[in-house]
């Protein structure tokens, strides 16, 4: 135990140098958006020097690889690659869907993108990148700023004394080689779409700035608007400011040397609306410190669990939910806003009121539209299934996930879980592991519900919900698949269930496949008419379930996966999805409509 903590702390340092900038879609930006020229590179040629021959990472700066800048090579060397006379690729987008060669492809492709930059005096300059997947190495103008691991979270680096103000060379090396020690590991049931698959973007701002906040309601007391500012670089007695101008409040404060400003607003009884999915009210807050003005709009609310009940504003709640992959209309890497939009609007037409977003952190676009239309929001990070519990490294890097994934996203009313893990098999290993996630998250955020979706326990005709983790989680998920990979629809009305714990339950998954447009029979798999009769018999099963707070079934869109092969069928998709991939509507997709508009 102790030597697995030695390595956590020596890891954390490792990866301590990067900082979340709250907000960074309304602060003072310049989309490096647009067409970048890109280079296959399966061997990581880009790595050697042509006149090396090993693999040696210390030659970043060798001449003739491919993260110099060709202009200033010298001409006599030899050079085999050309950046400009590469192909092109629009940013942000996976690389699967935008070149043929690059469907199936896993490993290096490196990205060059040129551009002038004049910064102004006495501001700074952040390079943004709101997801790569899954590593990438980043280098400016000849100098490497840094490595960032993780495919779905953002991150930033600073370059105010790397820029020009002409010909900025910026090189992205990303790799999205699936690893055993990754997280997700080798194996999932998704894409791995490669790339720079959100916006990149230069972020300037102030010599000292604000850097995060978090404004929340008071979880112990619901007139009282609390959190704090934190400013980077502070000038201690700067004055510094909050307000919320739609309930008359504005708060006026100097900063202590710390450039921490701890700040409470009490607000009348009655004066605040709380956000909920019926009324979904948001407040614009402004803060304003050393001339620059920040604005976000926040809703404010309480989530917590009574029992086997939860509360939204004190309230009982019951999740009407769907699951939702990250994908868009032609089967490749959602990233717009209309792409967010395709997906939750089809939540709302289902009838929900919350949607559970597998199995990584979506992009912010989506999180803040579920904001404005009042959808509660399940976030994952991409512990899945077998990944290997016993390395510490793999651990850093979960953490590292969720890390990232919470900083974001604490300011969203409509998130109200955190989830730490996806189908993870019982072993001493990662219990400890996911325990150590459930820790994490509530000494980051005290104010949201942690839950996992677990698997379940069968024996003598009962399953039962026993996973230790149970013992930490606020929220007990799991996810069964009656009628699919095992079980007899016929017996949904009598399959008993039991759960340890007295804790509110949700089935986070369920579901089959359905070829939209195949008919027959209820009892013939791959038809509509098979998966209709599947939820029906689902929901009649959930309903007897004890402590049942919610669901999620198992998805509304058909999503790639490279297992899915039957040919016909599935031709690569995993047809579970409510709505084709063409975005038609299957017969099970009012099966569940019909569920919720009764619940
Ligand atoms: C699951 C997984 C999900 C899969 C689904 C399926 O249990 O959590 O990622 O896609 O089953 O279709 O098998």
């Amino acid at each position: 135990m102790r030597i697995l903590l030695f390595f956590v702390l020596l890891q954390n340092f490792a990866y301590a140098q990067q900082i979340t900038i709250q907000n960074s879609k309304n602060r003072q930006i310049t989309h490096l958006n647009g067409d970048w020229n890109y280079i296959i590179d399966p061997y990581e040629t880009g790595y050697y020097s042509f006149h090396l021959d090993e693999y040696d990472k210390k030659s970043d700066f060798q001449m003739g690889a491919f993260f110099n800048n060709y202009h200033s090579a010298n001409k006599n060397n030899l050079i085999e690659y050309d950046f400009d006379k590469s192909p092109k690729m629009r940013i942000p987008n996976d690389w699967n869907t935008q070149d043929e060669k690059l469907f199936y492809y896993e490993g290096t492709v490196w990205f060059k993108k040129s551009f002038d930059y004049t910064l102004a005096k006495h501001k700074r300059l952040f390079l943004n990148f709101a997801a790569v997947n899954y590593q990438a190495d980043v280098y400016l103008n000849g100098k490497k700023l840094g490595t960032h691991v993780g495919g779905f979270t953002s991150f930033c680096f600073e370059i105010s004394t790397v820029i020009k103000e002409k010909d900025n060379y910026l090189v992205v090396k990303v790799d999205n080689k699936r690893l055993k020690d990754a997280v997700p590991t080798t194996n999932t049931d998704w894409w791995n779409y490669g790339g720079l698959t959100r916006e990149v973007s230069l972020m300037e701002v102030a010599d000292a700035f604000i850097e995060d906040y978090s404004i929340q309601l008071d979880k112990k007391n619901n007139t009282t608007i609390a959190g704090y500012i934190k400013v980077n670089t502070p000038t201690t007695g700067q004055p510094i400011s909050i307000s919320i101008p739609a309930l008359k409040k504005i708060i006026t404060d100097t900063l202590g040397p710390t450039g921490i400003l701890n700040f409470s607003i009490h607000t009348g009884m009655g004066a605040i609306q709380y956000w909920s999915p019926k009324n979904p009210k948001l407040y614009e807050i402004i803060i304003d410190y050393n001339g620059e003005t920040i604005k976000d709009r926040i809703g404010f609310r309480t989530i917590e669990t009574n029992a086997a009940t939860i509360l939204l504003n004190g309230a009982p709640i019951f999740l009407k939910g769907i699951s939702i992959h990250e994908e868009n209309a032609t089967g490749g890497r959602g990233k717009t806003i209309e792409d967010a939009k395709r997906l939750l609007s089809w939540a709302k037409e289902l009838g929900c009121n919350y949607v559970r977003l597998a199995h990584y952190p979506h992009n912010e676009n989506t999180i803040r539209l579920a904001d404005e239309l009042g959808l509660l929001v399940w976030e994952e990070i991409p512990v899945y299934w077998t990944i290997n519990f016993k390395n510490p490294a793999t651990y850093h890097n979960a953490e590292n996930q969720l890390n990232e994934m919470i900083d974001r996203d604490k300011n969203r009313a409509s998130v109200i879980i955190w989830s730490m893990a996806n189908e993870t098999p019982l072993s001493d290993e990662r219990t400890f592991f996911i325990k150590n996630l459930i820790k994490y998250t509530k000494s980051k955020d005290s104010t949201r519900l942690v839950s996992a979706a677990l698997l379940t326990q069968y024996s003598n005709g009962v399953n039962s919900i026993n996973d230790p983790l149970g013992e930490d989680l606020d929220l007990i998920a799991f996810n069964q698949y009656l009628g699919w990979y095992g079980g007899n629809l016929e017996d949904a009305e009598t399959i008993k269930w039991t759960s340890k714990y007295n804790k509110p339950l949700i089935v986070s998954e369920f579901g089959g496949d359905a070829k939209q447009g195949l008919h027959g029979d209820k009892k013939e798999r791959w038809t509509e008419e098979y998966q209709a009769y599947l939820y029906i018999q689902n929901l009649k099963m959930i309903d007897k379930m004890p402590h049942l707070a919610g669901l999620s079934p198992w998805i509304l869109v058909d999503f790639r996966s490279p297992r899915r092969l039957l040919p016909g069928i599935q031709d690569g998709y995993n047809r579970k999805g409510l709505i084709s991939n063409k975005g038609i509507k299957k017969k099970a997709f009012w099966v569940l409509n019909k569920y919720y508009l009764k619940k």
